[in-house]
């Protein structure tokens, strides 16, 4: 931590030299200068470590682009299938680690660091995180960017570039409070503008007939469509993909120069300003009129660009055939729909095919129903997407009348097909034409028009078929399957937690399953070994010390590394169930206030760790929030047991602070209501670093349980099929609270964490709360067995050589939940396709 001139002077000792291809630490040192010298983004004469992180990843970088390109002209070459991913949200986090670890090449630039004065984890630390997601489901696209590099998969993924991505998360004394998140303040060393890379975007307008009956949307505004590539690397391979995203600009043309002139700077730059909206933040608020159509304006952009990107490459790689053969174009494109969100991208494809390339319905229905997939991620009414038919005929018109088209037709077609099904019809088609709230369901879109639709794990996907489109499995009995979600190990083991991974490689005498996680059973065998036992422990103990210091630096409270770290890290959701994980952390406090000195120290002493962001407009998830800060002041305060028990708020939880959390966890809560909680995966990168899981039977836990083996996972709570049964007895009035349950809520009510309202959210677990659906999440039901589940991890935890071998059989059978996995299946099952491997 020498001083500016310090780090000058060591610099100067270094000759800049441009060397893309550097491999050794010098060369790397000097290229890395280079790049502060002669691609300067900073005044000369500064080497502090926010320039030297931009120097060193444009060094990287220099590596990445060149891997790209031949990348690029390989699958040109061979043309093979490729895939591309469509989703409105990526979670990248950081990206330097990433990159100099996949590349392989993190020691040479560890050195290289250190020729310049730095350490590598140092320089790393100054980087935002690109978060262009919300949670799980953004989170999932950038897993699966990686292991599609990893497996030399042709496919690409194609988002928006949000300019202000999702919020960053303030503790004040009122709660949660948002701020923009600037990412791109300085700028991102990883995204490549692509000015020759521009298609047009067309908004509102009207259809126009010709003679000849075809149609053309013409008119409205029309708003241009920039790509900015993300290089992805993969993991012991050269190949190297793509993340495209869009950002919306306003042609010059549209420029009004003449009112500028005269004075009307607004009205001149309208066009320019109402470009600049629709890339400026990750799904605003939809409260409002406004608000909705600005998101279906997002959604519209990223289909139509995507798509029209895919028909110039089809083009391009036909090799300057004359006639295109447009029946080839399902196995040469695959699309994945990340949920719904992208779903306009059926009926532009149906537009793009019939209006600019003259096709008839029935060719341009069936490329598209053979080339267009989707993954549905929630079974919540509440998220499934819904869109008003009038603001869709404003903005989309000629889109709206491709979707009644295919509203006409899927009815024809049950009605001759499948007559049994005639009663159904209107659950099953595409509109809803309540005269009420006229919308377009959009899953059922989706459903109606991929060939293929899946869940993101076993569970979910059984739901799916039992109920939500139980009744579309009569009509297309093949058309539904299962995926169960996967993480990366490189981010999520491999490069988060290096102390055990370095243990593992050295047990398994191979690092190998670093691309093939299924190794990891290997360990089982180890399970019992002291040896083994005590290098897990003193890794587990390293990185729990280093997460005790960040929450020391973020919160101001201390905690014990000694202490029970017990972790639930995700959106604030009540569904996701926070306020039971709370409500139990309540209660221990309660009894151990009641307990003597003695007694206290017989127990085993926690630190509870709760993050997660709750959704600006969420105000009972922001209750959540408030209460788990509320709670953690006294206690943490609580000199008679702060000794034994910890509560702490997390703030600004995001992928860089999940991949400190992660390698430090020894138990962490995944206890959803069962059925609410599609998959998770947060469950598995805890499984994978060998935290055990306090959790219900509820979406990928199920799957998980079995593969760790059911004495390795805390069990409790009701079964996904009891739920309903339980739900009736509540409004029955037939429900008997545990007099625990009932003891916790009285000392929030007392005032014991102060005089904060809580009301609304207690009254939520009440018989009759606001929304009439008294304790809909069952916390109430759920509480007894929470608690018992509780004690049983209390009980384990003393018995320190069994908790171990707990946690070295939940990193062993981890294998599964590897995304290389789950993407080795899409890309056989529904994308069918190949590997194309760069030589
Ligand atoms: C998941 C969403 C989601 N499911 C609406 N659905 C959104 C819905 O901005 N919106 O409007 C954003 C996201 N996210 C999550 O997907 C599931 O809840 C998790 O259980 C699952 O693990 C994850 C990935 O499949």
């Amino acid at each position: 931590n020498g001083s500016v001139t310090d780090r000058v002077k060591i610099l100067e000792k270094i000759p800049p030299v441009a060397n893309p291809q550097a491999t050794e630490p010098a060369e790397i040192a000097s290229n890395i200068k280079y790049h502060a010298h002669y691609s300067p983004h900073f005044s000369p004469y500064k080497f502090e470590p926010e320039q030297a992180f931009y120097a060193t990843a444009e060094s990287v970088r220099d590596q990445l682009i060149k891997q790209w390109n031949d990348t690029y002209s390989h699958y040109h070459g061979v043309n093979p299938k490729q895939t591309y991913y469509l989703s409105m949200e990526y979670l990248q986090g950081r990206a330097l680690t990433n990159a100099v670890g996949n590349l392989d090449v993190q020691d040479a630039y560890a050195n290289a660091l250190k020729q310049l004065g730095y350490a590598l984890e140092e320089i790393t630390e100054q980087e935002k995180d690109a978060a262009l997601g919300n949670g799980g489901l953004g989170r999932l696209a950038s897993c699966f960017l990686d292991s599609m590099a990893t497996l030399s998969l042709p496919a690409w993924g194609y988002g928006l570039r949000y300019r202000y991505g999702l919020f960053k998360q303030l503790m004040t004394k009122t709660g949660q409070e948002e701020i923009a998140e600037d990412w791109l303040e300085k700028f991102s060393p990883w995204e490549i503008p692509r000015h020759d890379v521009v298609f047009p975007i067309r908004f509102f307008g009207q259809v126009e007939v010709n003679p000849n009956g075809s149609r053309k949307w013409i008119g409205g505004e029309v708003i241009q469509a920039v790509a900015y590539d993300v290089p992805i690397p993969g993991y012991k391979t050269k190949n190297t993909n793509s993340l495209r995203l869009w950002e919306a600009k306003a042609r010059a043309e549209d420029f009004n120069l003449f009112e500028f002139n005269d004075g009307k700077y607004e009205s001149a730059a309208l066009l320019h300003s109402r470009a600049q909206q629709i890339c400026a933040v990750l799904y605003p608020g939809d409260a409002t009129e406004d608000g909705k159509l600005l998101r279906l304006k997002q959604q519209y952009f990223l289909c139509s660009a995507s798509l029209q990107d895919i028909i110039t490459r089809f083009k391009e790689r036909l090799g300057g055939k004359d006639k295109i053969q447009w029946s080839e174009f399902p196995s040469k494109v695959a699309v994945q729909l990340n949920d719904t969100h992208p779903t306009l991208s059926i009926p532009e494809l149906m537009r793009l095919l019939m209006d600019d390339e003259d096709l008839g319905w029935d060719e341009a229905w069936d490329i598209t129903n053979r080339t267009i997939a989707y993954t549905n991620h929630t079974v919540l009414p509440e998220a499934l997407e819904k869109w008003s038919q009038a603001v869709m005929w404003k903005l989309l018109p000629r889109h709206m009348e491709i979707i009644e088209e295919i509203d006409k037709r899927f009815i024809k077609m049950i009605q001759s097909k499948k007559p049994e099904l005639e009663g159904k019809i209107s659950d099953l088609r595409v509109l809803d034409s309540n005269p009420q709230k006229p919308v377009v369901r959009m899953a059922n879109l989706c459903v109606v028009s991929a060939h293929t639709v899946n869940g993101v794990a076993q569970l979910h996907s059984d739901i799916l078929k039992a109920e939500l489109f139980s009744d579309y499995v009569k009509v297309w009995p093949t058309k539904f399957q299962n995926k169960t979600n996967g993480i990366t190990p490189r981010r999520w083991l491999k490069f988060c937690n290096p102390e055990l991974s370095s243990i593992i490689t050295k047990w398994l005498k191979t690092d190998q399953w670093v691309n093939n996680l299924d190794l990891l059973v290997n360990l089982r065998q180890f399970a019992d070994s002291s040896e083994l036992q005590a290098e897990w422990e003193s890794a587990k103990l390293a990185s729990k010390q280093r997460l005790a210091n960040y929450v020391l630096q973020v919160t101001g409270v201390s905690i014990d590394p000694n202490s029970l770290f017990d972790i639930q890290i995700k959106r604030i959701h009540e569904y996701k169930r926070q306020l039971l994980n709370i409500l139990g952390a309540v209660y221990r406090y309660k009894k151990l206030k009641e307990m003597s000195p003695e007694e206290c120290e017989k127990t085993t002493p926690r630190t509870i760790m709760i993050g997660g962001k709750a959704f600006a407009t969420y105000t009972n998830a922001k209750r959540i929030v408030k209460l788990v800060s509320d709670v953690g002041a006294v206690v943490n305060t609580d000199p008679e047991v702060n000794a034994f028990l910890k509560v702490v708020f997390v703030p600004n939880y995001n992928v860089s602070v999940a991949e400190v959390l992660i390698p430090g966890s020894e138990l962490s809560q995944h206890i959803s209501t069962a059925g609410m909680e599609a998959s998770g995966t947060s469950n598995m990168k805890f499984a994978l670093n060998g935290c055990l899981i306090i959790g219900t039977l509820d979406g990928a836990n199920v799957e998980i349980r079995e593969e760790i083996g059911q004495d390795n996972f805390f069990l409790f709570g009701a079964t996904a099929d009891e739920v309903p049964g339980l739900r009736k007895e509540r409004e029955q009035g037939l429900f008997k609270p545990d007099p625990r349950f009932e003891e916790a809520k009285q000392f929030i009510k007392s005032g014991a964490f102060g005089s904060y309202d809580y009301s609304p959210l207690l009254d939520s677990l009440e018989g009759n709360s606001g929304f009439g659906r008294g304790d809909y999440f069952l916390v109430g039901y759920d509480f007894p067995s929470y608690m018992d589940a509780q004690a049983r991890v209390d009980e384990a935890y003393k018995d320190r050589k069994k908790w171990t071998k707990m946690s070295i059989l939940s990193t062993a059978g981890s294998g599964k939940f590897s995304s290389d996995r789950t993407i080795g299946q899409y890309a056989k099952e529904i994308w069918k396709i190949d590997e194309c491997r760069l030589p």
